[in-house]
């Protein structure tokens, strides 16, 4: 098989971008290792920047997001009893919209039989050949049997594990990463919301999390030690946790239910650089991670094929030769903003095992200052709901 651009993994990265190059009528393929069903299945991020849901705008797949979405214009810091309102529409007239990357997924994959976007589940074995050259090509197997896709670019859209970043060789790239000690666990359960915003809590116990995905299903999460595993966290246990650690407030708001689905998720913070080698361009979590305190992950995910479309087309479209070259740049200027967001507030708002009282006194004084400053709050409503694109 032949086509202009194979874009490797069908997440939202790889779904966006497809979308946005059969837009411009540039041929692409999309190879996704999983099942639809599984892709589906993965409970992921849950809060949008205007940037994501302006790009399912333009796509012209945004009628379910604009019904069932909940535009959020605020969100909280709690420490202990005290609770600090950002307060997004009035500090920057912009908004969050929580709507699940589960629906923005199967939006984008139930839109492309008819958008004409081929993507080919259950892909085994994917491998990238020749990506420093201009005839690259890609292997996969399929019922057993091998396959080539020929083309002239690949997007590797792949997240963190999957083999695009692998194919570019140590030297001509540089990773830079901190691995946080604990992991969120996550449950997803049908009960009302205990907040109508969401609230980002540093508790002495150690950091919860709650969030939602509509009116009548939660989202929440606590941070643990990596150590600990799922089946140790009893939905019971789980319960009692966030209550004690939402204070006592939205604690005793929280409504209980069985859990939907319950994982654990190691923080991290990675930036892969430069995010172009040859004719590969990575975007998304298959070029960086961020911790998901800044909920962030996907919404960079959503910039990145922005800029990745806006090259490709360059090149197919305007025969622009420097459109490429630019891709890596521009990307990684949003993408190390976003790193330092999410870095911050997850130094902020989480207790670490090495910590001492002076650590401590730090977040305090800087929780406080945010409090009292509209100046620091306002940065801080700017970061979240997304520095320009
Ligand atoms: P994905 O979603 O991981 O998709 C990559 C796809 O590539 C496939 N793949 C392969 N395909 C073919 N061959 C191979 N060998 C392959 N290896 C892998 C995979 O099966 C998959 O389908 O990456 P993408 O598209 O870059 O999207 C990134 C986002 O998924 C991620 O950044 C966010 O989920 C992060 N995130 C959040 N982001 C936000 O913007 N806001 C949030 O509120 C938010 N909350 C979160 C999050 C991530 C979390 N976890 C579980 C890490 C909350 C959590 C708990
Ligand atoms: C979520 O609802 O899953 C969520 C919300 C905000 C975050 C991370 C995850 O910062």
């Amino acid at each position: 098989m032949k086509t202009q651009v194979c874009i490797i993994g069908a997440g939202p990265a790889g779904l966006m971008l497809g979308h946005l190059l059969r837009a411009e009528g540039i041929e692409c393929v999309v190879l996704e290792r999983q099942s639809g069903d599984y892709v589906l299945g993965r409970i992921r991020a849950g809060v949008l920047e205007t940037v994501t849901v302006d790009l399912m705008a333009r796509l012209g797949l945004d009628a379910r997001l604009k019904a069932e979405g909940l535009v959020h214009g605020g969100f909280n810091l709690a420490d202990g009893e005290r609770l600090i309102r950002i307060d997004l529409a009035e500090l920057t007239g912009k908004h969050v919209t929580v709507y699940g990357q589960t629906e923005v997924t199967r939006d984008l994959m139930e839109a492309s039989a008819e958008r004409g976007l081929d993507v080919i589940y259950e892909a085994g074995d994917v491998a990238l050949h020749d990506v420093d050259s201009d005839a690259p090509y890609v292997t996969y197997t399929r019922d057993g049997a091998t396959q080539r896709i020929d083309c002239r670019f690949i997007a590797g859209c792949d997240g963190f594990h999957g083999p695009s970043r692998q194919a570019v060789p140590a030297s001509a790239g540089q990773a830079f990463e901190k691995v946080y000690p604990f992991g969120w666990l996550g449950i997803l359960a049908d009960v009302p919301p205990c907040n109508h915003e969401l609230i980002y809590a540093n508790h002495e116990r150690g950091f919860a999390l709650a969030s939602m995905r509509s009116e009548t299903r939660s989202r929440y999460y606590v941070d643990v030690p990596l150590t600990d595993k799922v089946e140790e966290w009893s939905d019971d246990r789980l319960w009692d946790e966030l209550t004690i650690r939402l204070g006592p407030d939205a604690g005793s708001r929280i409504t209980r239910g069985p859990a939907l689905e319950k994982s654990i998720a190691p923080l991290r913070s990675f930036v892969f650089a430069p995010m172009r080698y040859g004719s590969l361009l990575l975007c998304g979590d298959a070029a960086h991670i961020v911790p998901p305190t800044g909920a962030k992950g996907l919404n960079l995910a959503a910039s990145d094929v922005l800029y990745a479309a806006d090259a490709l087309t360059g090149f197919f479209r305007r025969n622009d030769p420097d459109a490429i070259s630019g891709y890596s740049d521009k990307a990684l200027a949003r993408v190390w903003k976003s790193e330092r967001f999410s870095w911050s507030l997850t130094m902020l708002m989480h207790r670490f095992p090495q910590d001492g009282p002076f650590e401590r006194a730090m977040q305090v004084a800087e929780l406080d200052y945010i409090a009292s400053s509209r100046a620091a709050r306002t940065a801080i409503a700017e970061n979240y709901v997304g520095l320009p694109v």
